[in-house]
């Protein structure tokens, strides 16, 4: 629930500049998902834009290692939720025939690292999500497309080693990694291409680093 005191300090701080409305709930829950959206108050019921962002990485361990509830948190989080947000959305989607959908993915989704192997999967899957939603949409117009992001210093990494932050700091030492708002510049920019230009796959990465592996440091 700690997202929910901030998402009620976002919509505070935003409310004298734009409308808005937030809704809190938990992605792995398809009964949660389905009340959540159908709770929308009418002036926000119509969705435009679907970004898919939910995910997370639980774990960095060997797959004999691995603990089966970090895999079940990152299937049914990183996959599972997205599955049941986008089914929850796209039915009025394709009934107005428009809309677009930005899926969230990783350079895990584009290549397999040591010990990234179920996060690896997950993302994986996103990026097959995203492909396949983007052929099955196609007939009804609509933009899909995803934003794969490398390191970016968020919470990802306190998650990823629960709460060990020292850990999680290390992630991020000796080179300057993306910052969340380069990641939002993205997708602002991906939104608010004219309607007939779908950024179908893009993926971003700080400049010093060149693959899931490869970080130029100076430690
Ligand atoms: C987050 C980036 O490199 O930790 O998805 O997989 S990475």
């Amino acid at each position: 629930m700690w997202k929910k005191e901030r998402l009620d300090e976002l919509k505070n701080k935003l409310t004298a500049s734009t409308k808005l409305t937030t809704l809190n709930f938990d992605v792995r829950d398809r009964n949660a998902v389905s009340n959540a959206v159908d709770s929308l108050p009418d002036e926000f019921s119509k969705i435009d834009v679907l970004i898919n962002n939910a995910g997370n990485a639980h774990g960095l361990d060997p797959i004999d290692q691995g603990s089966l509830d970090d895999w079940d948190a990152m299937l049914d989080i990183n996959v599972k939720g997205l599955l049941y947000v986008s089914k929850a959305v796209l039915p009025q989607m394709v009934e107005r025939k428009s809309g677009h959908v930005i899926n969230i993915g990783s350079i895990a989704g584009k290549e397999v690292y040591p010990k990234g192997n179920v996060y690896c999967a997950s993302k994986h899957a996103v990026d097959a999500i995203n492909q396949g939603m983007r052929i099955d949409l196609n007939e009804y117009g609509i933009r899909v497309g995803a934003v794969n992001p490398g390191a970016v210093e968020t919470e990802f990494s306190n998650v990823r080693f629960k709460g060990d932050t020292e850990k999680a700091k290390n992630v991020y030492k000796g080179f300057q990694p993306l910052k969340p708002e380069d990641v939002a510049d993205i997708i602002h920019f991906v939104i608010t291409r004219p309607y007939h230009v779908n950024i179908a796959d893009l993926v971003v990465m700080p400049t010093a680093q060149a693959s899931g592996t490869i970080v130029k440091k100076s430690l």
